[in-house]
């Protein structure tokens, strides 16, 4: 599982962010719910210190609620408040600007009590790539959002948006590499669709992915694609929904790269189901 980019762009990845970290009172830490640990950058709590931190439990629609309730439980618990999101209906938002409002006040008191005048707080968006952090900073600005520019004081070119009076956003959301020298993380990463298909070929992936899907989620694949529920192999499986799905191509060879497509999409999209493929008490 060789990922040509990950050494490289890791260490100027981490510097940037560690610039424009310096510009901001608070992060949003966006995760994709259904591998919150998969999806989240172990270096970035070094990287922010001690800055005040909401995490993001993106793309809930996506993940199975059960289990995302386990795993509010589980920020909880390390004093860490997470914020279900869905960042296509905007279900969350409001909680975020709540909670912010009450890290902001506290900031601003402080800074008032040094005898400092108010000012917004700026806020930076992180995640790792396609978790949701563009969705997320429009449904947060909305419409009545502004570009308020450069400001003096603040790095050159850096654009804020203003959120209401109090808060803005560092426009420029701060991408993080995922952690990857695990299998099983790259593995889920890649059937998210955080990894574009990079670690392996896409039937290899869809191979995979049916593979856990049989032995974890067996009565959701039954369901979908009306299949029995036992079969020798993976491929004798594969095969099966191929045939249903009509996906065979001349001299009846199956199509295995078509149906391949069709399994990753409809997995990527929940239409399978709502499948979470981390729990907390599975993961520590
Ligand atoms: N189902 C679902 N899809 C989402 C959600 N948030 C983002 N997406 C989709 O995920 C993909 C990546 O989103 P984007 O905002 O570009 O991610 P970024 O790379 O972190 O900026 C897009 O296709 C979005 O429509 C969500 O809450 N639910
Ligand atoms: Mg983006």
């Amino acid at each position: 599982m060789n990922i040509n980019w990950y050494p490289g762009h890791m260490k100027k990845t981490k510097e940037l962010l560690r610039e424009q970290l310096k510009l901001v009172d608070m992060v949003y830490e966006l995760l994709d719910a259904r591998i919150p640990l998969s999806s989240r950058n172990p270096d970035l709590s070094q990287i922010i210190g001690n800055k005040p931190k909401i995490i993001i439990l993106n793309k809930i629609d996506l993940a199975d609620p059960q289990v995302t309730s386990m795993w509010m439980e589980y920020f909880e618990v390390r004093q860490t408040g997470a914020v279900p999101v869905n960042t296509i209906t905007g279900s969350g938002i409001r909680q975020v600007i709540r909670e912010s409002e009450e890290i902001i006040k506290v900031k601003m008191d402080d800074l008032a009590k040094k005898g400092r005048k108010p000012r917004p707080a700026r806020i930076m968006v992180v995640g790792i790539p396609n978790v949701g952090k563009s969705s997320f900073i429009n449904k947060l600005a909305g419409r009545k959002s502004t570009q308020t520019g450069a400001r003096p004081g603040v790095t050159k070119g850096k654009q804020w948006i203003r959120l209401r009076k109090n808060m803005e956003l560092l426009d420029t959301p701060g991408v993080l590499w995922p952690k990857i020298e695990n299998p099983a993380v790259a593995l889920n990463l890649a059937f998210t669709g955080a990894i574009k298909d990079e670690i392996m070929d896409i039937e290899t992936l869809a191979y995979k992915l049916l593979e856990m899907l049989w032995v974890d989620h067996r009565e959701k694949v039954i369901e979908r694609y009306k299949v029995e529920g036992e079969y020798g192999t993976i491929i004798d499986l594969m095969d099966c929904i191929a045939k249903s799905r009509g996906c065979i191509l001349k001299g009846n060879e199956i199509d295995y790269f078509r149906i391949s497509n069709i399994i990753l999409d409809e997995f990527r999209s929940a239409t399978i189901g709502r499948i979470s493929l981390e729990r907390p008490l599975n993961n520590g």
